[in-house]
């Protein structure tokens, strides 16, 4: 599970606690560790958020009008945002930028939506092919920027990384010039001589160092090893997307007192973020802001002394409506995951269009009588074997898509007493105008 989800669900049982006490804090904080240092965050760091945290909210006078709950989820709040250190303001003028990493850091990509990101903002922007490790690296560049429509430098053949710099500098007229240097498996003598040269030609105004998220805590020596040898004006954190070691990475490089710059959240040009710990914090909780925390708290706190009548029984066709309607309402509200339905529903989404095929012939190979009640295929091998021919699967897809659902069935299960959630969403489908047919059992 990745962080967000995590910290999601660890806001969620501050919610629905029934009571916040002194137990109940701690308890809370040793959860946020075991999150934490999951997502490879470094366990110093991880212990000195923590006592932070729990310090402030036993011994600190709660603000004003806060319940003991809403205090505890503004300190966490706030907490977690200084933890990932400060938000970043991009330069605004003329300059040159030195983009510098090991390999598959993602330094081409970065320098293409750099470009992207400063000739939006009506920029003259020039980009520099000098990795001349690789020439696979210089056409790769010199693509992104024809798809982007900004200048583009290079000498082919050219050993030295230092004249290829020196050649641009002497050609370009452009705003904005952006330096992709060569990487290497390791930070080695090649790699600091020729990133030396390169600086001395280019004099660079701003050295960023290229990381990507998934090398987690490592991220800070990466950090001090290239500040060593030049000083590291901002870092870029990219595949935020896809790691969950985000939190560690961004963590640790704000503990060696270099500064985030941007973060890359995927493989467009225009997947790269100007980096705000509030935004970031906010994406990992599903709101907003602080404000946008304690309206869900007050949501979810209100739908839960609702009433509501039981809940429907859930099966096989009810998942299959479930599925749809998640996938027609894109990414889930804030409410769900507050109230600890987490991502479940979207980690099924994101395997796609044509998993949902799958499982829509899966279904129709169904009888009425199994659609209604899936223990009956779970206990019975020839029923899954028919299945699978009628649907032109594997046996591996029945079980697979059993288990799917198993899950699910787990996860409703817990709610089934849970009438409050009920009413609530009754309201969210009903006011939020959103069209969720034949949505049974929850
Ligand atoms: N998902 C994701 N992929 C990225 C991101 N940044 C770069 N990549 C991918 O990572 C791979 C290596 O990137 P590249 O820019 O060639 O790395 P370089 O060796 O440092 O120049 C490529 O496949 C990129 O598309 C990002 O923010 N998110
Ligand atoms: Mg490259």
């Amino acid at each position: 599970m990745d962080l967000g989800a995590s910290l999601r669900q660890l806001v969620a049982k501050i919610t629905r606690a029934p009571v916040i006490d002194e137990k109940a804090v701690k308890s809370f904080v040793r959860d946020l560790q075991r999150v934490l240092i999951a997502s490879d965050v470094n366990i110093k760091l991880v212990f000195k958020l923590s006592k932070q945290i729990e310090s402030r909210a036993l011994d600190s006078k709660k603000l004003e009008g806060l319940t003991l709950r809403e205090h505890l989820l503004k300190i966490v709040h706030d907490e977690l945002i200084a933890f990932m250190g400060e938000a970043y303001t991009p330069r605004m003028d003329k300059h040159k930028i030195l983009l510098m990493g090991l390999f598959g850091a993602g330094k081409t990509s970065t320098a293409g939506k750099l470009a992207y990101f400063y000739k939006k903002k009506g920029f003259k922007v020039g980009v520099v092919g000098a990795d001349v490790e690789r020439p696979a690296a210089q056409e790769q560049l010199q693509q992104l920027s024809e798809q982007i429509g900004v200048n583009f430098y290079t000498i082919k053949n050219e050993p030295e990384a230092y004249k290829v710099v020196e050649d641009a500098l002497a050609k370009s007229k452009d705003d904005i010039l952006i330096i992709d240097s060569a990487g290497r498996s390791a930070f080695d003598s090649r790699l600091s001589d020729e990133l030396t040269k390169i600086g001395k030609t280019l004099n660079p105004d701003e050295s960023y160092l290229v990381l990507s998220a998934d090398i987690g805590q490592v991220a800070g020596k990466q950090a001090e090893e290239f500040n060593s040898l030049i000083p590291v004006t901002g870092v870029i954190v990219t595949k935020m997307d896809g790691s969950g070691k985000g939190g560690g990475a961004l963590s640790a490089v704000g503990a060696t007192g270099s500064k985030i710059s941007f973060i890359g959240m995927g493989e467009k040009m225009e997947d790269l973020q100007v980096y705000d710990p509030v935004k970031y914090v906010g994406r990992l909780l599903g709101v907003p802001d602080i404000e946008g925390l304690m309206e869900k708290v007050k949501e979810v706190s209100e739908a839960e002394q609702l009433s509501g009548e039981d809940l429907k029984e859930f099966t096989i066709d009810a998942f299959y409506s479930q599925l749809k309607a998640a996938k027609k309402m894109g990414p889930l509200d804030g409410v769900f995951s507050m109230m600890g339905l987490s991502d479940v529903p979207k980690d099924m989404l994101s395997q796609g269009e044509g998993r949902l095929k799958q499982f829509e012939s899966i279904i129709s190979s169904m009888t009425k009588e199994e659609r209604k009640d899936a223990s009956l295929i779970k206990k019975s091998r020839s029923r899954m074997e028919r299945i699978a021919s009628g649907s032109g699967s594997s046996l591996e897809d029945i079980r697979a898509f059993i288990s799917q659902f198993s899950k699910m069935e787990k996860m409703f299960g817990r709610f089934r007493k849970d009438r409050g959630f009920r009413k609530k969403l009754e309201k969210m489908m009903k006011g939020g105008g959103m069209n969720m047919p034949n949505l049974p059992g929850i």
